[in-house]
C-alpha cells in the first residue's frame, strides 16, 4: 500500500483540485519517501543543488570562470532520446501512423504502470508545474511533470517558466499535459517513453536524459501539442525562431525546422559577418516554434520554451560566441569532460581535458572527452543575442519558413518553393544524415518530414492535411525555402563555409519577401543566380558556386521516386493534393 499522500506533503492552496488528485494516486502507485511541490524559486532550486553536490551526482565547476555552473554525468547507457523506445499510445493505430511506434493505450498503460510500482521508494516526489510559452500567452499551454529526478527539476527550471506562476495559470486555465516520469533503474529493458495524446498524458520510464526526461521539451511541446495543434487549428513544429534587422532597421522574423543535431542553435545565435555591416540577428526560439494562423491572415509564431539544452562539442567562440557566451554562468552542463582547473571541456575547445565524459582520466583511446551528444542547459536570457520578442504574448508575424537537412550531395544550397503547397512538398520530403541526438548508427540518410519524424504525435498524412489547411487560411503566408549548409565535394569538403556567412543566404529570402530579390525558375523551385547572392570575398570557385546551386536533374528524379514510395506507407490518409503536387514536381523535371 501506498503511504496517504496527505500525510506527506504540503498541497498549495492554489492546487486544483484535478491536479491534487493525480499526485495522490501516484504517490499511492509509485510510493515516494517525500513529496515536494516546486515553486521555481532560487532558494529552492540552491537547496535541490547542494543536495546533488552532496551526493556526488554534481561536479562543481571553477567557481571563477564558471560561477552557478555544474558537470552531471548520466549513465552511460543514457545518453540520447531513445526513438525505438517511444510510442504514441492511440485508441486507433492509424492515427498514430506508419511514422510512430504505437501501441495501444490500456496496453501501454499497463505494461509502464507495472514499472512505475513502488518505484519512488526512498525518493522525494517533485511535483514540477509549469508553462510553455509566455506566462499571459493565450498560445500558451502548461503542464504538470511529476518526477524523481532533482536534475530533472533543476533543467525543467531552466526551460520551461517553471513553478507558482504556472501553478497558478493551470487553475486559472483547468486544464493541463499530466507528464509522469520516473528514473527507475536506469535499465535500458525498462525503458519506455509513452504518450497518450487523447488523454493529454505523457508516461516516461528508465531514462533521466534530455527529450526523454524533460517532458516539457520534445514530450509535450511536440508530439502532445502537435495533436492539440491539430484540433485546434495550429502548428507544434521542431523550428528555431530569430529575428533578422536590415541596417535600414527592417526587421523580420523566420523559422527554420532542421533535424536535431544540424545547426538550428547555431543560426538562431548566427553572428553577422564581417562583409554585412548594420545587419542585426536576434534568437527568439532554438528548437520549437508553435505556429497560429493571425486575423491578418500571417502565421504569428512563439516558442514555447525559456532555455536552450543545445550540443556542446562544436561550440566556441568562433563558431558559436553567442552560446560560447550564454554558457559562461549558471549552466548545467551534462556528459563533457573537465579540464585541470574544472573548465567544462568538449572537442571543439582549446586547452586540454583531464577527465571525460565518463569521468575516467582522458584517454584518447577511449574517444572523444565529451559525449557527441552532450549537452548545456542554459536561460534564453543568458544569450546576449536574447530577444525581447521571445516573451511578446502575440508571438511574431513569419515571413519566410525554411526547412533544411544534412545532405552531402543532391540539394543544393537554397532553393524556394513555388507557394505553400508546393513548400509542404519540399517539407515533407526533406531527408537528413543521422546525428548523434538519438542513439543508433549516425551519419545514414533517413527521411525526415519537417524534421518532425522523432516527433510528430499523429499519422504524418493527416499531419501534412492540417498544414495544407493551415495554409488555406493565410491571406498572407510566409515564402518557404529549402537550405542545405552541409554539401561536400568528393574529397568530404564542405562546399559552403555556414555559420555567420548563412547570412548571405537569408537576406537573399528576405529580399524575396520584400519583393527585391531576382529568382531564377528552376524545376525544383525558385533559385538564386551567383549574383543574387553577394558571394564577394568569399572566395568560391565557378565549379564550387555551380556544384551549389545546380539541379542534378536524374538525381532529383530518383529522389521523387523514393519519396513516392515513402508516401506510399500512407495510404488514403495520404492528402490528394500533396499526391498531386508531387506528380506536378516530377513533371516539371521533364
Ligand atoms: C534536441 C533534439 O535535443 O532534437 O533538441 O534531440
Ligand atoms: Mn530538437
Amino acid at each position: 500500500m501506498g503511504k496517504p499522500y496527505a500525510r506527506t506533503s504540503h498541497t498549495p492552496s492554489i492546487a486544483p483540485e484535478a491536479v491534487d488528485r493525480w499526485v495522490h494516486e501516484v504517490c499511492a502507485l509509485t510510493e515516494p519517501d517525500r513529496v515536494h511541490w516546486c515553486t521555481g524559486s532560487d532558494a529552492e532550486a540552491a537547496e535541490l543543488t547542494g543536495q546533488l553536490l552532496a551526493k556526488g551526482e554534481f561536479e562543481p565547476l571553477n567557481e571563477e570562470s564558471y560561477p552557478g555552473s555544474y558537470l552531471y554525468r548520466s549513465n552511460p547507457n543514457d545518453v540520447a532520446r531513445v526513438e525505438h523506445l517511444t510510442f504514441v499510445c492511440t485508441q486507433s493505430e492509424a492515427d498514430a501512423g506508419p511514422n510512430n511506434h504505437w501501441m495501444a493505450p490500456d496496453d501501454g498503460h499497463r505494461k509502464i504502470d507495472a514499472l512505475f510500482q513502488g518505484a519512488m521508494r526512498g525518493r522525494t516526489l517533485y511535483v514540477v508545474p509549469y508553462c510553455m510559452g509566455p506566462i499571459d500567452s493565450p498560445y500558451s499551454r502548461c503542464g504538470i511533470e511529476i518526477t524523481d529526478s532533482a536534475y530533472v527539476v533543476l533543467n525543467m527550471r531552466i526551460m520551461t517558466r517553471m513553478g507558482t506562476p504556472a501553478l497558478e495559470r493551470i487553475a486559472r486555465d483547468g486544464t493541463f499535459v499530466r507528464g509522469l516520469h520516473s528514473i527507475g533503474d536506469l535499465n535500458p529493458d525498462r525503458r519506455f517513453i509513452m504518450h497518450f495524446p487523447e488523454e493529454l498524458a505523457i508516461k516516461s520510464f528508465g531514462s533521466g536524459y534530455g527529450g526523454n526526461a524533460l517532458l516539457g521539451k520534445k514530450c509535450h511541446a511536440l508530439r502532445i501539442a502537435s495533436w492539440q495543434a491539430r484540433d485546434e487549428g495550429w502548428l507544434a513544429e521542431h523550428m528555431l525562431l530569430v529575428a533578422i534587422e536590415n541596417p535600414a532597421g527592417e526587421t523580420h522574423y523566420v523559422a527554420a525546422a532542421f533535424p536535431s543535431a544540424c545547426g538550428k542553435t547555431n543560426l538562431a545565435m548566427l553572428i553577422p559577418p564581417g562583409s554585412m555591416p548594420g545587419w542585426k540577428v536576434r534568437t527568439i526560439g532554438d528548437d520549437i516554434a508553435w505556429l497560429h494562423p493571425g486575423a491578418d491572415g500571417r502565421l504569428y509564431a512563439i516558442n514555447p520554451e525559456a532555455g536552450y539544452f543545445g550540443v556542446a562539442p562544436g561550440t566556441n567562440a568562433k563558431s558559436n560566441r553567442n552560446a560560447y557566451e550564454s554558457v559562461s554562468r549558471d549552466t548545467i552542463f551534462t556528459n563533457v569532460g573537465m579540464t585541470a582547473d574544472r573548465t567544462p571541456w568538449w572537442e571543439g575547445l582549446e586547452g586540454k581535458p583531464v577527465s571525460d565524459w565518463q569521468g575516467r582520466p582522458y584517454d584518447p583511446s577511449n574517444g572523444p572527452a565529451a559525449h557527441p551528444n552532450s549537452r548545456f542547459t542554459v536561460s534564453a536570457r543568458r544569450n546576449p543575442a536574447w530577444a525581447p520578442e521571445s516573451e511578446l504574448a502575440t508571438g511574431v508575424p513569419i515571413s519566410a519558413i525554411i526547412f533544411g537537412g544534412r545532405r552531402r550531395t543532391l540539394a543544393p544550397l537554397v532553393y524556394e518553393a513555388r507557394n505553400w503547397r508546393h513548400g509542404v512538398l519540399i517539407g515533407s520530403g526533406v531527408a537528413s544524415e543521422t546525428t548523434a541526438a538519438a542513439t543508433g548508427a549516425v551519419g545514414v540518410l533517413r527521411r525526415d518530414p519537417m524534421a518532425m519524424k522523432p516527433f510528430c504525435g499523429y499519422n504524418f498524412g493527416d499531419y501534412w492535411q492540417h498544414w495544407l489547411s493551415i495554409g488555406e487560411r493565410l491571406s498572407q503566408p510566409p515564402r518557404i525555402f529549402h537550405v542545405n549548409w552541409f554539401r561536400q565535394d568528393e574529397g568530404g569538403k564542405f562546399l559552403w563555409p555556414g555559420f555567420g556567412e548563412n547570412l548571405r543566404v537569408l537576406r537573399w529570402m528576405l529580399d524575396r519577401v520584400t519583393g527585391r530579390a531576382a529568382a531564377r525558375e528552376t524545376p525544383i523551385g525558385y533559385m538564386p543566380a551567383r549574383e543574387d547572392l553577394a558571394l564577394d570575398g568569399l572566395e568560391l570557385s565557378e565549379a564550387t558556386t555551380q556544384a551549389l546551386l545546380g539541379v542534378d536533374t536524374p538525381a532529383w528524379r530518383s529522389e521523387f521516386a523514393h519519396l513516392a514510395g515513402e508516401f506510399e506507407q500512407y495510404g488514403h490518409r495520404l492528402p490528394e493534393a500533396l499526391r498531386a503536387e508531387l506528380h506536378d514536381a516530377v513533371r516539371r523535371l521533364g
